[in-house]
């Protein structure tokens, strides 16, 4: 629409809105101020030390946001004032945008720094500790036998644990008939292969490849057919000795376990022999200590004995010494054998052999 006015008789021509003049243009200073309002407005936000950067942008940038109301409002306008209005809406975008661009970053170098800071290593504090375990009590057991021994001179001697029934029981003159020998007792593979019941099938390998003098201990897992209560395992451990030489006799048997008795249970520490039987050894006997907790008097420990039985030993019988090719007319020899458990139960009260298979930390951290 045009409007021509005459002013001092001459012709202007002003161009005007094509609408009602009231109310459009208000409509349009009015969308103005509101996109300034919304600059300032969001612009005071951003800048604000804890702005909510996605709030902020929901709140004026967003699909239900005070700036897209603005644009949407833009249908009242005329074809003149909207590119201006839309204009000026896309910088008033764009300078919220750029804000929120900088706060962001501002933000994040923040965030990161307090990260550093929090996450400061220091070199000097104490590290975790991890916890540690330890030798099984068992092991430790036959390690302090294995200790005691070679420092009397004895080497380690070790076989297999799937053995001949030979090596088992025939060449230590165990008779056909005798109860080890039924199945009830041993784990049989086959009629003449087997789970070694006793660790003295070791020895008997060693007399058979080595010339006296003969000095070994052979420490190992043997297995009974026996069923699991606090006092027998079908595997448990052994740990035997063999001493072949020219004059061996049981003095030296007697001196030799003497030493191993006071090494292990204290220097007070006494040993009784009981007369005994064994198919290998003869004669034969059956080894008791004084007890360490009483010294003999009877206590718990003993059952009021005063003697605890820890082994069985004895004079290697001629026979086995000529299965094995060694001459018993030159050679002699003594032969022990105990079971590591007992021993380890004896001397740290342990009530149920169980317990040592059963791996619960409560019972092995106590070693
Ligand atoms: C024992 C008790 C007595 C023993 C005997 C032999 C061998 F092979 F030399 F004949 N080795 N171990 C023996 C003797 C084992 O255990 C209770």
């Amino acid at each position: 629409m045009r409007l021509v006015l005459i002013m001092d008789g001459r012709f202007f021509v002003a161009s005007i809105p094509p609408y009602s003049i009231e109310q459009p243009e208000r409509k349009y200073i009015k969308m103005k101020e509101k996109l300034s309002k919304i600059l300032d407005e969001a612009l005071a936000l951003v800048q604000a030390p804890d702005a909510d950067i996605e709030q902020i942008k929901i709140k004026y940038l967003g699909k239900k946001g005070e700036l897209t109301a603005v644009l949407r409002g833009m249908g009242a306008l005329s074809a003149e004032e909207r590119p201006i209005v839309g204009q000026l809406a896309n910088e008033v975008r764009a300078q919220i945008e750029a804000a929120i661009g900088e706060k962001t970053k501002q933000l994040q170098a923040k965030a990161l720094e307090e990260k550093l800071k929090a996450e400061k290593l220091d070199v000097t504090m104490p590290g975790k500790a991890l916890p540690m375990g330890h030798i099984h009590p068992l092991t430790q057991v036959q390690r302090e036998l294995e200790e005691i021994f070679i420092g009397m001179g004895f080497s380690i001697a070790e076989g297999p644990e799937v053995e001949l029934d030979y090596y088992n029981f025939q060449a230590l003159n165990i008779p056909e008939n005798h109860p080890a020998r039924d199945t009830q007792d041993t784990f049989y593979i086959s009629d003449n292969v087997l789970l070694r019941s006793q660790t003295s099938p070791v020895q008997v390998r060693t007399m058979e490849h080595q010339k006296p003098p003969i000095r070994v201990i052979s420490p190992g897992r043997v297995y009974r057919s026996d069923a699991l209560d606090a006092t027998h395992s079908p595997l448990f451990h052994q740990l035997e000795g063999l001493v072949v030489d020219k004059g061996i006799t049981m003095s030296d048997l007697k001196g030799t376990l003497e030493i191993f008795a006071k090494k292990m249970f204290g220097e007070g520490t006494k040993i009784r022999f009981r007369p005994h039987h064994f198919p290998f050894t003869e004669p034969s006997a059956e080894v008791d200590v004084s007890c360490f907790v009483c010294g003999g008097k009877g206590c718990r420990l003993c059952k009021g004995e005063g003697w605890i039985e820890i082994l069985g030993a004895g004079m290697v019988h001629p026979f086995v010494l000529s299965n094995c090719n060694i001459d018993p007319e030159e050679y002699s020899g003594f032969a022990f054998g105990m079971g590591i458990e007992r021993i380890a139960m004896t001397k740290y009260g342990v009530d149920d052999i169980r317990l040592f298979y059963e791996n619960d930390e409560r019972f092995l951290k106590q070693f």
